[in-house]
């Protein structure tokens, strides 16, 4: 479903195999030394999502090569079969084959407590779309609008297994997570809380 230009969400787009692939990635990527961290924004506060970074590191409000905020050690290089599964996502949400390559992958895990701000990406240097895939227990993903943080906004269930691709006039709106639905998760998978993994184009 098209829920703004640019901005497809395709519920249940994950097989069982990919969202099993992918929480078992997702533990082979969080290791303890580039682990699931809560970023330390500049005004004290910290986030209650926990990011873990592929490809590029990103901290408030940047992008590196290295875990800058923790130790200093390199990032997890961002694999080509995620690339491949990027390419894909976006292929299928706009119905035409497209050239998509994304360099970063955002990894969020959210506890039944955590939710996520209204807020713009706007750390990349390229405007290509950005990949959601949700996996784990639902939320209430909010979609605003390009101006500012007020209203008008849409807010739409994300479950595990969705696909949603932001891109042309999207990419730039303001959106966030108000909620995660916790007891709303995936009996197939072995995962507490909820994981969205973005998938992104530095241009860089
Ligand atoms: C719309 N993550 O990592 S995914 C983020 O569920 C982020 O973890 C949320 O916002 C999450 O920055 C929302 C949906 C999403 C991601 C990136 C977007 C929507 C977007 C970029 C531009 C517009
Ligand atoms: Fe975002």
């Amino acid at each position: 479903a098209e829920v703004a230009p640019g901005a497809v969400h395709v519920p249940d787009w994950l097989d069982l195999e990919t969202r099993r692939r992918l929480v078992a990635a997702c533990r082979e990527w969080a290791t303890p030394r580039a682990g699931f961290r809560a970023a330390r924004l500049p005004n004290g506060g910290v986030m209650s999502v926990r990011t873990v970074c592929l490809g590029w590191h990103w901290y408030p409000y940047k992008y590196s090569k290295t875990i800058d905020d923790v130790d200093g050690a390199p990032v997890t290089p961002f694999p080509g079969w995620l690339a491949e599964l990027g390419q894909r996502a976006v292929s299928d949400a706009y119905g035409a084959a497209v050239e998509y390559q994304p360099d970063i992958a955002l990894i969020n895990h959210y506890d039944s407590a955590a939710k996520m701000g209204l807020h713009q990406d706007k750390d990349e240097a390229s405007l290509e779309p950005v990949v959601s895939l949700s996996l784990g227990d639902a939320c209430v993903f909010r979609f605003g609008n390009t101006e500012h943080r007020g209203r008008p906004w849409t807010d739409v269930e994300l479950r595990s297994g969705d696909l949603f691709v932001f891109g042309g006039p999207s990419r730039l709106a303001f959106h966030g997570v108000t909620k995660t639905l916790p007891d709303h998760g995936d009996p197939d998978l072995d995962l507490s809380g909820r994981l969205n993994i973005t998938l992104r184009v530095s241009g860089f």
